[in-house]
């Protein structure tokens, strides 16, 4: 085998889908093998993720410039792995951590950070010749997701009346992933017809879905559902809905309720809000709330757990920021039953992996998860099927920064040639 240590390490600045920078890396090993990564930004960042380093520039994208982070790269860091084994990932992430010092990677920055770990798996994966799902998961690794489509965009991500952020469709009708990307496919045109029939905007938000000037969530189930069997699926047993609130953009700490800053300006209490999503539950077929509280609300999230928790899944997203520490804390306490994962919230393979592992462990579904910024880079894919999560949150089905992971996806299985298999979580 051609030899893997490593011989360099070098960042440049490239765009993210929102047209603001991010870090490039790109790892090369003695042997000739190359791995490539680009790091994806968040719009409605927890309090609790790891550090974006950003220059703070005026000058240069209205302050949003990452030349710190790339020098870190291409100085400290690449001075520090020079010459390690990049398939000892878990060392090398471990001297990542180390050469920062800090917990929140607020140093050498966890994009400076997230970049460098990624480029080092495909650059691993690379010089052994394995595809990454298989590097990273083994030969076992060949369950694909359940995609969750993100297909009406408020909250951050939308300029609409729309208070919670995202509306999704789980297309969970076939075995395949081709199928199920196929008819999610298809909803997302007849929920357009639908929006240009009712002469609402078709224009698009940060993940690719649609944001029409409504004002409720309800009216956007509405129109999910509407969709769905105007595309010939059966609502419920084919195709589900789920939810992410982004519930902490919501949250009013001087009075320490929920407003719907957006639209009506109403305000209620936690309890009133797991009411609501009660009632949905109910009627729609609703398969998974995402951030539904607010992620300092942890009695909150017990109570929501124990209300509806056996009914629905619940997702810390902001309340677990892929880590270990606070997915501990929610395990004792009984908080949600799901964890979003997102490699930039913690910031390197290792502990993201870490996370998902204890997760599994726990009885605590994973979905691997984009952010609204993002890139051509497909490293989720990978991850999602070496880890056997079985869920993927990706965007809308349009786009290409959306479209990539999806894509990506679909050669998978291709390569797994029959061998692969999609499981319902939700049956
Ligand atoms: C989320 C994400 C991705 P952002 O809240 O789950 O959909 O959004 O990247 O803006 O945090
Ligand atoms: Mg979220």
């Amino acid at each position: 085998m051609a030899s893997s240590k490593i011989s360099r390490i070098q960042a440049y600045e490239c765009l993210d889908s929102r047209g603001f920078p991010t870090v490039a890396v790109q790892a090369q090993l003695e042997g000739g093998a190359i791995g490539c990564a680009m790091v994806p930004s968040g719009a409605s960042t927890g309090e609790f993720e790891a550090h974006e380093l950003r220059d703070g520039d005026e000058q240069r994208y209205l302050g949003k410039g990452v030349l710190k982070a790339v020098e870190n790269v291409n100085g400290p860091i690449a001075a520090a792995l020079k010459g390690g084994d990049a398939l000892n990932l878990a060392t090398l992430d471990r001297r990542l951590i180390e050469l920062d010092g800090t917990d929140a990677k607020s140093s050498l920055g966890a994009n400076a950070i997230l970049g460098t770990s990624l480029a080092l798996a495909h650059a691993g994966a690379a010089c052994v010749g394995l595809p990454l799902f298989r590097y990273l998961g083994g030969s076992h690794a060949r369950r694909l997701p359940v995609p969750l489509v993100n297909v009406i965009n408020g909250g951050a991500h939308a300029g609409n009346a729309l208070d919670f952020q995202e509306f999704m469709l789980v297309p969970h009708k076939s075995s395949t992933f081709f199928e199920n990307i196929r008819a999610v496919a298809e909803v997302f045109h007849h929920l357009k017809k639908i929006l240009v029939k009712r002469k609402l905007a078709t224009g698009l938000g940060d993940e690719g879905g649609f944001a029409p000037d409504i004002g409720s969530p309800v009216e956007a189930l509405d129109l999910l559902v509407q969709a769905i069997e105007a595309a010939g699926y059966e609502p419920g047993t084919e195709m589900s809905l789920a939810l992410d609130v982004a519930a902490s953009e919501l949250f009013d700490e001087s009075s320490g309720s929920y407003v719907f800053k957006k639209s009506t300006q109403q305000k209620v209490s936690a309890q009133e809000l797991v009411g609501m999503y009660e009632e949905w539950i109910e009627k729609y077929p609703l398969v998974s709330i995402e951030d539904g509280l607010d992620e300092n609300d942890w009695d909150g999230w017990t109570y929501m757990t124990e209300r509806i928790g056996s009914r629905v899944q619940l997702v810390g997203d902001d309340l677990f920021v892929t880590n270990v520490r606070r997915l501990t804390q929610g395990i004792e306490q009984g908080a949600a039953n799901a964890i979003l994962i997102k490699l930039n919230q913690i910031g390197t393979v290792t502990e993201t992996i870490q996370t998902v592992q204890l997760a599994h462990t726990n009885g605590y579904h994973s979905i691997i998860s984009h952010r609204s910024g993002e890139t051509e880079d497909t490293t989720i894919a990978d991850l999602c099927v070496a880890l056997g999560s079985g869920q993927i949150k990706t965007g809308s089905v349009c786009r290409g920064e959306r479209t990539a992971k999806y894509n990506r996806l679909l050669w998978i299985e291709t390569l797994l040639a029959g061998e692969s298999f999609v499981e319902n979580p939700f049956a």
